[in-house]
């Protein structure tokens, strides 16, 4: 393991991110064999997220952005697939079999608020629309764990450019689907359901700012937040909100789901920083989840390059937090 904290990542060469035998292998055998053998061959997760059943599935594997690389091995698909945080399904990590209840079809996004060219605009018809790609990379989340991903996506700026923002626009509100029947977890009424996260249009137009529609040179499995999500890698994994269905552009400022639920460990901006513990553990370490290790945390989780800038002159705000 290369520590982290010696090299940036743009120094590094494409190969140090080598993809786990395990995800090769698993490929060979999908291409290698008709679907139904590889289903019968594969754990139930792989059967889950078969391509076949997905109408988008002949975009994937999409070509790799090397601009976005990462100097971790990635974390094979069998460990990220079985250890997520996705409370609409159970405030535990083993959600992977009751995320399989998400009906992910038909799914519209629907972008609102402040923008010239409000629109509804159905899953399959975005895929289609925006060039995907494949980028490699690192998440932490505020519980100190961390894992690797090549996601598959295309830039949150190229979505927010669909509607055409207004002047005022100064916040994007992203909103989970709301559906207690389908997601056990809804039913439990203590929280305030649906999900909801925020950031600003800077942040949003920020290069590293990527909206997944698939993983590991796939379509998303449900139990990563089918069929889209965001991911902010320089941000605690709580930011990167899953099974979007609404967009706001607002110009106040939105309160998040954690926010609500606990302002004095859960803010805004949620920036990584190993300097600035959570009230109740501290941010210096992570553990790496599929080899169990330890490693040092980095300031805006190794991305400090791409979004450093995007916090100057924000004295008063609780950047890391
Ligand atoms: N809608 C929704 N989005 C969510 C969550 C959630 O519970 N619900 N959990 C967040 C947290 S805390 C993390 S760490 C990541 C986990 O993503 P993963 O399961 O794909 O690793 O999703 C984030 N997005
Ligand atoms: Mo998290």
């Amino acid at each position: 393991m290369v520590s982290i904290h010696r090299r940036p990542t743009w120094a590094l060469a494409e190969h140090l991110a080598t993809p786990e035998a395990a995800f090769i292998n698993r490929r060979a055998l999908l291409a290698g064999l008709g679907a139904g053998a590889a289903a019968l061959a594969a754990p139930p997760f792989v059967r889950a997220a078969r391509a076949a059943d997905d109408p988008t599935a002949g975009f994937y594997p999409a070509p790799r952005n090397a601009a976005f690389t990462v100097e971790r091995p990635l974390t094979p698909e069998e460990t990220s697939s079985q250890y997520n945080n996705f409370y609409e399904f159970g405030s535990h990590k083993q959600i992977a079999n009751a995320a399989q209840a998400l009906e992910t079809r038909p799914w519209d996004i629907e972008i609102a608020g402040l923008v010239d060219k409000p629109q509804k605009i159905g899953i399959d018809e975005l895929i289609r629309k925006m060039p995907l790609e494949e980028r490699l990379y690192r998440h932490r989340c505020v519980e100190a764990w961390s894992m690797t991903v090549p996601w598959t996506g295309f830039a949150l700026s190229e979505l927010v450019a669909l509607a055409e923002p207004q002047s005022e626009a100064k916040y994007l509100r992203f909103e989970t689907f709301l559906d207690p029947k389908m997601a056990s977890g809804q039913r439990q009424v203590w929280y305030p359901w649906p999900y909801v996260e925020g950031v600003t249009m800077n942040e949003a137009r920020n290069e590293l700012a990527f909206m997944v529609t698939g993983a590991y040179g796939k379509p998303l499995a449900k139990q990563f937040g089918a069929p889209l999500r965001l991911a902010l890698p320089w941000k605690y994994g709580f930011k990167s909100i899953k099974s979007i269905v609404k967009i706001t552009v607002t110009a106040e400022r939105p309160v998040s789901f954690w926010e609500e639920i606990a302002s004095s460990e859960y803010g805004f901006w949620a920036n990584v920083n190993p300097q600035v513990p959570h009230p109740r553990w501290s941010q210096a370490e992570e553990r790496v989840l599929h080899t169990g290790e330890t490693v040092p945390t980095v300031i805006y989780n190794g991305y400090g390059e791409q979004v450093a800038g995007l916090y100057e002159n924000m004295d008063g705000e609780k950047l890391f937090m």
